[in-house]
């Protein structure tokens, strides 16, 4: 059997490895020259845990290679991204509708196609028109997920990656897949597919609920961030301590506040509630209140370090600020959609004398932060030269600093790191 993987990112390339390791020839197919060559010698422009012994061994025993063109494969699984148009926030399907396009030619008779990235609901029925039209020559009868009968010549599924950024082997291996077929025979042919090498249960089910499934379980993790983010600032509002507030208001069998923080970051929920609230923009409220609620966290954040500033005794070009975390979420590398760094790049347009980056879990400064004015330092040395602390992200190296060390200092907490045990 071979497996073509369509897309090395975040979830591309763990899932190609994986399915690699079980001894399925795999190729792993970028349009990113650079990126494939780099693969192929062990190199990953993102940090996993355990990516790396795998893709090396993988590679080693000549089960998985980086291409940047398509070959001839059993199984085809596409996992590009799928953005959303800054403007109108329209999601952007341009990466899956070329990645379809670019292995159209390549399919053949009994060839499964799966597609793990988030889409808008109906988008592997369109998928499916799609290839109708450019492979006249195979047979694509109409869809009816029920009907026994339905003699498809080509497979295709969705089957939603929904694997934790800093846990994606693990869960990758261990996680329960949604697989949502076209037609039940689709989804029995995935299913058997994903059971070579997962050790989860399969969900049968058709590809609109699968959709809607993963676009669900985003947008309810976003509604109840930013339920946490309206109550943060509330209880400002009302000068009370909304990690106490939580704490207590948790002891109820019934409650469960997640925490609040800077707003909602990462590539996945920061970005698929929106997919439901353009296309069902009547309904969707909500999801889609939700949705600014989190923005606004961030404004409501930068307003606070304004006022903070406005109040302390040295002025602004005398002032040392310290950014802890520009990370998108706690011991990750990851920066995308990272309101934290958003916030710090506001604060690279004040006149501060300096800006102290505190982000352990990278090496350099994004470009878009090179300043002379901007370091990226390390805690100790940030603690004792800066005025004011800006604690964005609940790294381990933040939770574990000796709070003895920060007598003295201004500090705003938006990730409640004090009250860590
Ligand atoms: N966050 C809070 N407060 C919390 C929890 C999270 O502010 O109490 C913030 C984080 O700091 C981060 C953002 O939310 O900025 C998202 O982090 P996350 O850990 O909740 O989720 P992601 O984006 O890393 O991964 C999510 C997961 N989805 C769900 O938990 C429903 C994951 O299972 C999906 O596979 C992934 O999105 C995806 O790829 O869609």
């Amino acid at each position: 059997m071979i497996c073509s993987v369509l897309g090395l990112g975040y979830i591309g390339l763990p899932t190609a490895s994986i399915i690699a390791s079980k001894g399925i020839k795999t190729f792993g197919i970028d349009v990113n020259t650079k990126l494939v060559k780099n693969i192929n010698n062990c190199k990953i422009h993102f940090y996993e845990k355990d990516l790396d012994k795998i893709l090396k061994n993988v590679i080693k025993n000549n089960y998985f290679i980086a291409k940047k063109i398509p070959e001839k494969s059993d199984v085809f699984i596409i996992t590009v991204p799928t953005p959303i148009f800054k403007k109108n926030k329209k999601p952007n399907l341009t990466f899956v509708f070329d990645a379809i396009k670019s292995i159209a030619n390549l399919i053949e008779k009994n060839n499964l196609i799966i597609i793990e990235s988030t889409i808008p609901v109906g988008t592997t029925e369109k998928i499916y028109a799609y290839l109708k039209k450019l492979r006249k020559d195979l047979n694509f009868p109409s869809i009816n997920y029920e009907s026994e009968k339905n003699a498809n010549d080509v497979f295709i599924s969705h089957c939603p990656e929904r694997v934790l950024p800093g846990n994606i082997i693990y869960e990758l291996f261990e996680n329960d897949r949604i697989i949502g077929g076209l037609t039940k025979k689709c989804s029995m042919m995935a299913s058997n597919f994903y059971k070579k090498f997962i050790k989860g249960n399969t969900i049968l089910t058709n590809s609109k609920t699968a959709e809607l499934c993963k676009l669900s379980e985003n947008s309810f993790r976003d509604v109840n961030i930013a339920f946490a983010n309206e109550l943060s600032m509330i209880c400002d509002e009302n000068k009370v301590d909304v990690w106490e507030l939580i704490k207590i208001a948790n002891i109820h069998p019934r409650v469960n506040i997640l925490q609040p923080g800077p707003g909602v970051g990462g590539h996945c929920i920061a970005v698929d509630p929106w997919f439901l609230a353009y296309s069902n923009p009547k309904t969707a409220n909500i999801i889609k209140q939700a949705r600014l609620v989190n923005l606004d966290k961030e404004i409501f954040i930068y307003n606070k370090i304004k006022k903070t500033i406005k109040d302390h005794s040295k002025a602004i070009n005398k002032l040392v600020v310290a950014c802890f975390g520009i990370a998108f979420k706690a011991n990750v590398n990851d920066l995308r959609e990272s309101p934290s760094l958003s916030i710090a790049k506001k604060l690279l347009k004040l006149p501060f004398k300096k800006i102290n980056i505190v982000e352990p879990n990278i090496n350099e400064l994004p470009k878009s932060m090179h300043r002379k004015n901007v370091k990226l330092s390390c805690i100790n040395e940030t603690i004792e030269t800066s005025d004011i602390l800006l604690f964005f992200v609940e790294h381990c190296e933040f939770i574990s600093i000796n709070k003895d060390k920060l007598k003295n200092k201004v500090i705003l907490d938006f990730k409640g790191i004090f009250n860590y045990n």
